[in-house]
């Protein structure tokens, strides 16, 4: 079974939208995590067919995304797959990818949006807060990643069994990077095409990524 992982917080206007896109390409097993939205998230996402895990307070995307990794195991997932509930990625990606893990037989396989031009990134997220993420993640976690903060992944069930994310907010993209190097998983990154209607996290975004990666290096 795939499992598909949503995280959504406030995407009322969107997860409708994303989870009947999952089931026209034919996924069958979608969990929206909602992550204690104060909309209609997860009535919503649950009409569309999902199903909803609800978090009662707003968490974070890596909570969401752990809560959702923790669901795929016990419901006995051979693979879980990351997808935002805001609508930037495309659902038509996830075939290929899981293709690619199967046939290679890798143990994760990341997505990035920079590896071709079919996305269209604003320019200060191309080349000034994507590039300055990279460097951050591969300083602290030695691994060089073409797109490190994509929230576009296929996790085999032994990595899934391996990661495990205390990073409650966006962190969580350089947590996984590093379960990567430490347990030795075998990974490659694909294209996945993500589309901007806003522009999402900005800097100061980036700037809570590094107090939280400081934050945790110095607390733990
Ligand atoms: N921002 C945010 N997103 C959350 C949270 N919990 C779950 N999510 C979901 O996580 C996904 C990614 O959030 P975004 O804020 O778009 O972050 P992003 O896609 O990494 O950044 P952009 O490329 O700028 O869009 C969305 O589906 C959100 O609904 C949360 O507490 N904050
Ligand atoms: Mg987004």
């Amino acid at each position: 079974m795939v499992c598909i992982i949503v995280p959504a917080y406030n995407e009322g206007e969107n997860i409708g939208r994303v989870v009947r896109g999952l089931f026209e390409q034919g996924w069958r097993d979608v969990v929206v995590v909602d992550d204690g939205s104060t909309d209609s998230t997860a009535t919503t996402a649950r009409e569309a067919g999902a199903t909803v895990l609800v978090h009662a307070l707003n968490r974070g995307q890596g909570a969401a995304l752990q809560t959702g990794n923790e669901y795929a195991l016990q419901e006995g997932a051979s693979y879980a797959v990351h997808f935002d509930g805001d609508g930037q990625f495309n659902p038509r990606d996830i075939a290929p990818a899981l293709r690619l893990i199967e046939q290679e037989n890798l143990d994760i396989v990341l997505g990035s949006r920079l590896l071709d031009n079919r996305s269209r990134v604003p320019w200060l997220k191309r080349y000034v807060i994507l590039p300055i993420g990279r460097w951050i993640n591969f300083v602290f976690t030695g691994l060089w990643l073409s797109d490190a903060h994509n929230g576009f992944r296929v996790i085999s069930r032994r990595a899934l069994a391996k990661i495990v994310i205390t990073e409650d907010h966006m962190a969580h993209n350089t947590e996984i990077t590093a379960a990567i190097k430490t347990h030795g998983l075998r990974f490659k990154e694909v294209s996945v095409e993500v589309t901007y209607h806003e522009m999402g996290q900005g800097i100061a975004g980036g700037l809570k990524i590094i107090s939280d990666l400081v934050m945790h290096k110095l607390t733990r």
